[in-house]
């Protein structure tokens, strides 16, 4: 039978927590740094097939003045190219989730994840269908061209995760989307990537926070963990009641341990953590399985997946 959870057991049978996909994991040191952290896999930061310098700076304000806990992005994907990666990626001692994107057509996630696919370290691959910051539309919301591309990589057999963004502003356009994933091979989607289109304003320079894109970019951190609690039990649910044998990464919102925590409830078998990580460093992933491992304990389960999705409706 087919088992994401068995294929992706480094991560569910070690440290279920990650990294997000962006912060802090574009160069060798940045990664080699998160080989340290308390994590079950190290996300890449989303490559792509050239090398990008990305958005002009200012494109990330790592704390909003309001909410200190969340942040703004407009990065634009600057990374090294995929080249890059397939030179160091197998000097990492962890294994490797390598998150792909695509700035031209669907034939570069497949020409970026043939050049990985043969890479010891690289156990699976994020594939990036939720880019908040280029000028194209996001493939997430193109029903045609989202099965395109997993019927090409099914037919590669490739590992793969979904990075997502959020369907809330249309949960019949959610249905479509999530029938496409459910026919595929893919292990389960990452919920969410960052909010499209937010912006903040600097009070003193009377300024928008950030420069790209008329100052409006994805916005993450503590205040989105509402959506994406949503976002996961949605997915959740839906694989479950159509018997699908997928998994959901939480990610949004986790800037405390007990927010993981509620990720898990609402149904994902793993986590993954941006915004804290930017402004915390490699801690936080401690202070969260810490957090987690010491609370089943306390409430009797003896392991993280007896209390995934066990949310109940009042
Ligand atoms: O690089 C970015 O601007 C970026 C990406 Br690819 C993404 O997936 N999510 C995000 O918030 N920023």
């Amino acid at each position: 039978m087919f088992s994401p959870k068995k294929i992706l057991s480094f991560l569910l049978d070690t440290v279920p927590i990650t990294n997000a996909s962006g912060p802090k994991c574009t160069y060798y040191e940045e990664l080699k740094e998160l080989e340290k952290a308390c994590i079950g896999a190290i996300v890449t930061k989303t490559m792509t097939k050239l090398p990008r310098e990305g958005n002009p700076k200012p494109r990330l304000k790592e704390r909003l003045d309001f909410h200190p806990d969340c942040s703004i992005n407009s990065m634009g994907l600057p990374n090294p190219g995929v080249d890059y990666y397939v030179d160091i990626l197998n000097k990492l001692k962890k294994p490797v989730i390598a998150s792909v994107g695509s700035v031209t057509d669907l034939n570069e996630y497949f020409e970026i994840i043939n050049k990985l696919q043969s890479i010891e370290s690289v156990k699976a691959f994020e594939v990036n269908v939720s880019c908040p910051n280029i000028e194209k539309k996001a493939l997430a919301l193109i029903p045609e061209k989202l099965g395109e591309l997993l019927n090409t990589l099914d037919d590669m057999k490739v590992k793969y995760l979904l990075k997502i963004p959020p369907f809330n502003f249309d949960l019949e356009f959610f249905e479509r989307i999530a029938n496409i994933v459910a026919d595929s091979n893919c292990l389960g989607v990452s919920a969410i990537n960052s909010l499209p289109n937010c912006m903040d304003i600097d009070l003193k320079s009377l300024t928008k926070v950030i420069k790209p894109r008329k100052g409006y970019g994805g916005f993450g951190g503590g205040c989105l963990l509402y959506l994406a609690l949503a976002e996961v039990n949605r997915w959740y649910s839906f694989f479950k009641e159509h018997g699908v044998d997928k998994i959901v990464i939480g990610v949004g919102g986790i800037t405390k341990p007990e927010a993981a925590l509620k990720h898990f409830l609402a149904g994902a078998s793993a986590v993954q953590i941006g915004t804290w990580y930017i402004q915390e460093g490699i801690a936080v992933f401690e202070k969260v399985w810490n957090f987690i491992t010491n609370w089943l304990k306390e409430k009797g389960f003896s392991k993280v997946e007896e209390i995934i999705g066990i949310v109940k409706d009042l």
